[in-house]
């Protein structure tokens, strides 16, 4: 999963895939705020189903069984004590908010939390949910309840999504709790929220439930702030819902552009093509999108799938990384994964032998160790962030492209990047609308303590410099900011 890292605003979030929430708070405060992070999304706060076949996969998190917050990432004070700890760093909290249905239907049992639930005939003491808030017969016309046709957009709101108990969102009684389990956490400190499976909900049910939010917490947000929502809607273009239709209520998953850049980046459509990178690829508005390379779900072929780029292939992964970073189109999410045996598709976090969930380790290198791969403390990663938060709001300028897989652009005056994916060097001089200067190039090293750990790149008086990058170099690009002057 991803150490849901991503971050608000300006600057990227870090989806942090099922770690503790007192491994998050410690996170937050020794490295996503040093290193410019504004965020974290978590996973699923609330009780869901213990699963045992498979043994404790990640997916259990998507089975909802009361709004209590007790999971495997701890219980409602270690969340406290996680959202006070990264609010007080200025990193702040994304909940992913499952609430288009509850547990798969059939079986019983007991939840994370205890809470007994009744999943053959729709009883969920814990909320209270019964029968008669979900979704039936006169609500959704397929034989078996179940979403088959994704042409059919009254169906794919209205029927269960792979057999999930789906609530029946026009219910004011069912917005209400929905509204009170949002509440609880704005109580809290959370600062927003990915709503998981938005194109399951009418884009007016998340809209009512919305308007039953209370403004956030005034102490930390200042007055009059609503939950910064970001919705997943898989949206590739070629059903009738579309991302679109969900502007209203927040922003919106930006499933195209991680599919593209994995094409570009593995050399299956040229580099000189994202010139007109957003919206002149036909995506959707940039103030609306969150754009990521990769999720939770998609990294092992769930969740609309496809050829994405994972930790898994890392140098064209920190490349398109570095591209997402580097980009003013949309708003950015940086993924956080763990290790699994990648024959299996449902494997969960890396866990002790009672099933509890692994520490995080921090190694002196600050890699993690214990199975948490942590993208978003490699240095290409997070010396991109930096990179992002002093290109600030400066357009795209610059831009230059010396073959086909060969380009380079930069930020104003504030931040330049080339890129090289052919097989010979790239080495010419280019203008980078940079202040003249010596910098620091934040891929190959890092500024530490006024020295230049890696290359340095030196820019005259008429904003040119001599830009060389090897297509032999481990990672096949060159990046410096205003920050990192020497
Ligand atoms: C999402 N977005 O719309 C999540 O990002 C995705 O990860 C969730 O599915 C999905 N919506 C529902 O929240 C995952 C996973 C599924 C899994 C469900 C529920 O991708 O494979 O389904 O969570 O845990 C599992 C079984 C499936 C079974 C279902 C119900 O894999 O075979 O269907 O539970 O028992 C009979
Ligand atoms: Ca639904």
């Amino acid at each position: 999963m991803s150490i849901i890292a991503q971050s608000q605003f300006i600057r990227e979030c870090h989806n942090s895939s099922e770690w503790k929430w007192s491994d998050i708070a410690a996170e937050c405060e020794r490295f996503l705020a040093p290193h410019g992070y504004c965020g974290v999304q978590i996973s699923p706060p609330n009780e869901n189903r213990i699963v045992t076949n498979p043994n404790r996969p990640w997916w259990e998190r998507y089975q909802p069984v009361s709004y209590e917050l007790v999971t495997r990432s701890g219980n409602e004070q270690d969340f406290k004590n996680m959202v006070e700890r990264c609010n007080n760093v200025g990193v702040r909290i994304y909940a992913d908010a499952v609430v288009n249905h509850m547990t798969g239907v059939g079986g019983t049992g007991y939840g994370t939390g205890g809470t007994h639930y009744d999943a053959n005939t729709l009883q969920f003491v814990g909320v209270p949910f019964g029968g008669n808030d979900f979704n039936g017969v006169s609500e959704c016309h397929t034989h078996d309840l179940n979403i088959h046709d994704y042409n059919n957009v009254n169906e794919v709101r209205n029927c269960r999504l792979v057999g999930l108990a789906d609530l029946k969102l026009s219910s004011n009684y069912v917005r209400d709790r929905i509204a009170g389990f949002l509440n609880k956490l704005i109580d809290i400190g959370v600062a927003g929220l990915r709503i998981d499976a938005s194109k399951h909900m009418w884009p007016g049910d998340i809209s009512a439930i919305l308007s039953k939010t209370k403004d956030l917490r005034s102490d930390i947000f200042g007055t009059e702030k609503k939950l910064f929502v970001f919705q997943e809607v898989i949206d590739l273009g070629h059903e009738p819902i579309k991302g679109d239709e969900y502007v209203e209520t927040g922003k919106v998953t930006n499933f195209r552009f991680g599919i593209e850049l994995g094409k570009v980046f593995r050399k299956q459509n040229p580099l000189k093509y994202l010139s007109n990178f957003g919206e002149g690829w036909g995506m959707m508005d940039g103030h609306y999108a969150v754009n990521f390379i990769d999720n939770h779900d998609n990294q092992r072929g769930h969740g609309g799938g496809g050829s994405v780029l994972t930790h898994w292939e890392p140098r064209p992964y920190k490349m398109a990384t570095a591209f997402m970073l580097a980009h003013p189109y949309g708003f950015p999410r940086i993924m956080s994964s763990y290790e699994y045996d990648r024959q299996y598709d449902w494997i969960g976090p890396p866990h002790n032998g009672d099933m509890s969930t692994k520490d995080v380790i921090i190694n002196s290198d600050k890699t993690c160790g214990n199975g948490w791969s942590c993208e978003h403390r490699w240095r290409q990663i997070y010396n991109m962030v930096a990179f992002r938060n002093a290109a600030g709001f400066e357009g795209l300028t610059n831009w230059w492209a010396g073959s086909d897989y060969q380009i380079a652009f930069s930020r104003g005056s504030k931040a330049f990047i080339a890129f090289n994916l052919e097989d010979w060097d790239l080495n010419t001089s280019l203008n980078t609308g940079m202040p003249s200067g010596t910098y620091c190039d934040v891929i190959s090293g890092s500024l530490v303590e006024g020295r230049c750990t890696g290359r340095t790149v030196q820019v005259d008086s008429g904003g040119n410099a001599n830009i060389h990058v090897s297509n032999s170099w481990e990672d096949p690009m060159v990046a410096f900011h205003v920050g990192k002057f020497l």
